[in-house]
């Protein structure tokens, strides 16, 4: 099945501010069931596998830094058309342009420090989910 699945990471900044709850709270009450969760720390190396299609845009070496920079969480959520609609309830990058009540207007300090990320594929969604997860972890399977 298509499209069933995002994931997604509350980035160091919202982290240190303690607002993994309220977050997460938001992701539930939308109607995302959360299919595996885990907190880590992201090396620099991690970092840059992880946005290596940003590789050579002038930001990359800060957003490497930054999450690199302290602990994120880590989850894969469920829901139909979960990319769409994961990215309307996060919001524009730059939440100085993103929509009243979006979790990046809320808590995003800047784009580049901009609270959480959502795939922005199905591809995405998949190779993402790996880079985080094995099978084993998921508390849903998945169709
Ligand atoms: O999918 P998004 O996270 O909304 O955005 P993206 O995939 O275009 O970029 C990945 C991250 O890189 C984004 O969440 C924050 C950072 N970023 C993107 N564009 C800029 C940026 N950081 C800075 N400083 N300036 C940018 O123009």
């Amino acid at each position: 099945m298509e499209g069933y699945k995002t994931l997604t990471m509350i980035k160091p900044g919202a982290v240190k501010n303690r607002h993994i709850g309220a977050i997460l709270n938001m992701i539930e009450e939308a109607g995302f069931r959360i299919s595996a969760i885990k907190s880590l720390k992201l090396s620099k190396e991690d970092a840059e596998t992880f946005y290596e299609e940003h590789k050579g845009r002038p930001f990359f070496p800060d957003l490497v830094d930054f999450m690199s920079s302290g602990p994120i969480v880590a989850a894969i959520l469920i829901k139909e058309n979960a990319v769409a609609d994961f990215r309307k309830l996060i919001g524009s990058t730059d939440p100085a342009e993103a929509e009243e009540g979006t979790i990046r207007k809320l808590f995003a300090a800047s784009k580049a420090h901009n609270a959480i990320h959502g795939s922005d594929s199905n591809e995405s969604a998949d190779r993402e989910s790996h880079f985080f997860f094995s099978d084993k972890e998921l508390l849903e399977k998945h169709p």
